[in-house]
């Protein structure tokens, strides 16, 4: 693998997903692959799962990691070429990856988008800037419009817990305070979609997501029809795309309760973390065994050791 932006870059999605489960079973079987490698870590944003979990898949290779926070520590990097940058823009691109990648391996990146210039975030502007500019391979730890290390995660834990060959999984939408990427969502329909899974996606009317994620997939507007039958239900909030970085609905009619949960078909709780309680989803559903956010977290170290791997392997 040459990089890791999206599961276009991954040959064959089903394989990698049998690779991180047999890591999984055997995390140091590779532990000498990383030796004297270098993989960068670079945060325009928070996090906790992601940035631990991949410096742990890291150390099971034997790799070193190197972590900035680029929105504290960093330069504020500019990204126009030809710009004069006589304004806040401290450092550009260019200079910034190329010397990145003299002391990486790997580069990771963290960065959210705007959710105000929709064209520019749909450009992935700053992760296509490192990968332009940069020397050495690219890995998403979230973009602007993207997570595929979570939606990797995602599917490792449906294949490790589902009951039946073909499962139902429902991507519900859920209310949040906040504008919040599509990226999640995106992702894991992006990812469903390639895998064996019956995928339906509910959530209220102007929250559809953009026309490459949502082309064939089974939109159900009503979230109690969704939920019918359905052996996982994903929650995720996300802002507007069509009414882009929109908060349209605060509708607690739309929170994952114990009731919700009961139209299903006894289905497991998922969501990638960090998730706001009694506001997405209920304590009680989080709190009983159903929920799977926890295996959820703990698989993003084997999706990332998996994604690493391969790109150390090239
Ligand atoms: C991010 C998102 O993309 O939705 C990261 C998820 C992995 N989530 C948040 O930023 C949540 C922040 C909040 O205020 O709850």
């Amino acid at each position: 693998m040459k990089q890791f932006l999206s599961i276009n870059d991954v040959p064959d999605p089903v394989s990698l997903v049998k690779e991180a489960m047999a890591i999984k079973a055997n995390p140091y079987a590779a532990s000498h692959l990383g030796k004297n490698k270098t993989l960068g870590l670079l945060f325009f944003n928070a996090s906790l799962r992601t940035r631990m979990s991949t410096q742990r898949a890291a150390q099971n290779l034997g790799m070193h990691t190197m972590v900035l926070n680029m929105d504290k520590d960093g330069w504020q990097l500019e990204f126009e070429d030809g710009s004069v940058m006589n304004n806040s823009s401290q450092e550009h691109i260019r200079e910034a990856a190329a010397v990145v990648s003299q002391y990486c391996d790997i580069i990771g990146i963290r960065t959210f988008p705007s959710l105000v210039n929709r064209e520019q975030d749909y450009s992935e502007r700053v992760i296509n800037g490192f990968v332009n500019h940069a020397s050495v391979p690219v890995v998403s730890l979230e973009s602007a419009t993207l997570h595929p290390l979570q939606s990797l995660a995602d599917w490792i834990t449906v294949e490790e817990h589902k009951k039946t060959i073909r499962p139902k999984v429902v991507l519900s939408w859920a209310p949040h305070p906040k504008a919040l990427p599509q990226a999640v969502a995106n992702s894991f329909v992006q990812w469903m979609k390639a895998a064996p899974y019956e995928l339906v996606v509910t959530h209220p009317k102007g929250y559809e997501l953009a026309e490459p994620f949502s082309n064939g997939v089974t939109v159900e507007y009503d979230q109690n029809k969704a939920f019918e039958k359905a052996d996982f239900i994903y929650a995720k909030n996300w802002s507007s795309y069509t009414d882009y970085g929109k908060i349209l609905s605060e509708d607690s009619a739309w929170t994952i309760t114990e009731e919700k949960m009961a139209l299903t078909n006894n289905a497991a709780f998922m969501h990638c973390l960090p998730v706001r309680r009694n506001v997405v989803v209920a304590d009680s559903v989080l709190d009983k065994g159903n929920s799977l956010v926890i295996q959820q977290a703990e698989n993003r170290i084997f999706s990332a050791q998996a994604v690493l791997k391969a790109i150390l392997e090239r």
